[in-house]
């Protein structure tokens, strides 16, 4: 059972563009008040595009797709789940509220017929994963649903190598947007090339015609040169972060708000305003995305 916000629901049913947004980026990724303003600016920047915003939450156990101001102040203001698809069903059997990751973002995004969805970064492999198992469930998610996300590529605080292997034998297509240099999130760039790149929207949505319905892809959209971080400072502040993690023991799905917000508080902020322009920068290309693949549709 979904409940879909009417705007959302007119939109699926005249081929209007719409966009996915999550919101565990909104509870656990980014620190209060300024998720709020983030889950509200998210929208506003599709808005102004003429693409109808879609964040995605779960509200006392049924999937909201699309939410209201109520709902919208929910995940920003109350200390709710963090919920992949595996969660899913436990919530809505015992009716609480969960935020939902990109994994359980794009999958309900996909049940409702909504292909295009933007996050911050996507998850991947953890470090040290050899030994943990601790590979984020976004990667066999994207790689069985059909819709397109649109990321800085994942956190260098993951195994950036390993991620891409895994994507690779889960057969995602990873097409990097106006570049073959596969970014780190809060960088534009890493240590690894890809084989391909779209250089607008509208191959993107082309590519996506060509997957069909079976999978999803991922578009790797580096964040503007005048807003990334500066890289000296940057492994600066994700050494001391990896060190903090491993002293205070911490594990599994607590890892990735541990160190988002151990960073944020590392670099005296400068890692929010990053986190929060290269955001706003994917759901601007995903709302062209969404547009280009509404025009090839229609
Ligand atoms: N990237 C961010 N901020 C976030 C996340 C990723 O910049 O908050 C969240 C996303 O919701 C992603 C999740 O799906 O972290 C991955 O968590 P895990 O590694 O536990 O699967
Ligand atoms: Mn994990």
């Amino acid at each position: 059972m979904l409940k879909i916000h009417p705007e959302v629901l007119n939109a699926l049913q005249n081929n209007l563009p719409i966009v996915a947004l999550e919101s565990t980026i909104i509870s656990h990724g980014l620190p209060r008040p300024r998720n709020h303003q983030a889950a509200l600016d998210f929208e506003q920047i599709l808005r102004d595009k003429g693409v109808v915003p879609a964040t995605i939450a779960v509200i006392d156990g049924i999937p909201n797709i699309g939410l209201d101001e109520v709902a919208l102040d929910v995940i920003a203001n109350q200390d709710i789940a963090k919920a992949s698809v595996r969660d899913l069903p436990i919530l809505a059997a015992k009716g609480i509220s969960g935020a939902t990751t990109v994994a359980a973002t794009a999958f309900l995004a996909a049940q409702a017929g909504i292909r295009v969805f933007a996050t911050g970064g996507l998850g991947g492999v953890h470090r040290g994963a050899q030994d943990s198992f601790d590979e984020s469930a976004d990667l066999t998610v994207v790689s069985q649903v059909p819709v397109t996300v649109v990321s800085a590529g994942v956190k260098s605080v993951l195994d950036i190598a390993a991620t891409l292997e895994r994507l690779e034998t889960l057969s995602v297509p990873v097409i990097g947007y106006g570049t073959k240099i596969f970014p780190s999130f809060w960088l534009r760039e890493s240590d690894f090339t890809l084989e391909y790149q779209a250089d607008d929207a509208n191959e993107v949505a082309l590519i996506m015609a060509a997957r069909g319905d079976q999978g999803g892809i991922v578009v790797a959209n580096p964040v503007p040169a005048h807003q990334a971080w500066e890289r000296v400072e940057h492994d600066r502040v994700l050494a001391i972060a990896f060190e903090a993690a491993a002293k205070a023991g911490v594990t599994g799905k607590a890892v990735t708000p541990f160190l988002l917000q151990y960073i944020v508080q590392a670099s005296g902020g400068v890692s929010l305003e990053v986190n929060l322009n290269l955001a706003k920068n994917n759901v601007s290309v995903a709302a062209d995305i969404a547009t280009a693949w509404c025009r090839l549709q229609g």
